[in-house]
């Protein structure tokens, strides 16, 4: 079984790179829409957030630091929600490109996508007639053409680089058999416990978004794990509150966010983040469990703390 524990997680996924401007009014691209939503899915309840940066003026996504400093200290500042910073915000760079972020701001927490696989949106491209931005109807319409890559050289390449500074990756398995990847990464001494793992359910390319399938990593990875690890669950689009629902009842923590899904219901577009993050608290207390603060989180995933982010 997986480590028992009585408070559930809320991470906030602001951001992303899956959705484009023209797709959500709410898309925070701009700096400061990006501290702002943030800040408030802290407020709302989201102990950790998952964060991308965007190119300010465009709305396309960007891994330069530039763009992540212009967002990061304002958030430090406002919050004591544990940072999150993505190692997987681009499908056509390298390895060496998606790390510098969390190189270079040693934040508490990173991400880290467990397998290579296909990762497409260019069913959404049929929805829109009229693009905000010259950029996005290519890039979703070429999201056919994709390939995720994360090799086991790229793992380790991410855990080697990022050794010293000491962060807590947010392991993103998007079907079981990325379960089995990290566990032969953890047999071969590239990640100790206990580990976060993200199960992402409902991407083109991965495990469909369905409960059994929900349970079937679940088991998998108590199988693998023991109860050397904290787990959450990410439902992409309409899947994301059902899913996250089930995870909350089976015990586990919960992702939301505009990146992962538009919606606060079926049809109607989530006005925030913060939106999101309050109708899954509600969720989750309704259940009788309790949403778990930043300082809660920080002990149940063993953080080294904000103190020594750089940022
Ligand atoms: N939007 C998620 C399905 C990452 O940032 O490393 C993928 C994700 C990847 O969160
Ligand atoms: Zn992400």
């Amino acid at each position: 079984m997986a480590k028992k524990r009585n408070k559930t997680i809320i991470s906030c996924a602001v951001t992303g790179a899956i959705h484009t401007p023209t797709m959500s009014e709410a898309l925070p691209y701009r700096s400061e829409d990006i501290a702002r939503q943030a800040i408030d899915a802290a407020e709302a309840g989201a102990s950790i957030l998952h964060l991308h940066a965007r190119h300010p003026e465009t709305g396309a996504v960007s891994l330069d630091p530039a763009h992540f400093q212009q967002f990061l200290p304002i958030i430090k500042q406002a919050t004591n929600a544990v940072v999150n910073i993505s190692t997987g915000g681009s499908l056509k760079t390298t390895i060496q490109d998606r790390i510098l972020p969390a190189q270079t701001f040693s934040p508490e927490m990173c991400s880290l996508n467990m397998g290579s696989m296909n990762f497409s949106f260019h069913p959404l491209v049929g929805k829109y007639d009229d693009w905000k931005f010259d950029w996005e109807k290519d890039y979703v319409a070429n999201s056919d053409t994709y390939i995720f890559r994360n090799t086991f050289r790229d793992i380790q390449t991410v855990s080697e680089t990022l050794a010293p500074h000491n962060i807590k990756f947010e392991h993103e398995c998007y079907d079981v058999g990325h379960l089995y990847n990290l566990k032969f990464c953890m047999d071969v001494g590239l990640f100790k416990a206990p580990i976060f793992i993200q199960f992402v359910l409902g991407i083109l390319g991965g495990i469909g978004p369905d409960l059994d399938n929900l349970v079937f990593m679940k088991r998998t990875a108590d199988r693998l794990f023991g109860d050397d690890y904290q787990w959450s669950v990410l439902g992409a689009g309409g899947a994301q509150m059902p899913l996250a629902t089930s995870a909350a009842q089976m015990g586990g923590n919960v992702r939301v966010g505009l990146e992962d899904s538009l919606f606060i219901r079926r049809g109607q577009l989530a006005q925030s983040n913060a939106e999101q993050v309050a109708k899954i608290r509600r969720i989750v207390e309704e259940l009788g469990a309790e949403v778990a603060t930043p300082g809660e989180a920080r002990e149940m995933l063993d953080l080294k703390g904000a103190d020594r982010t750089q940022f």
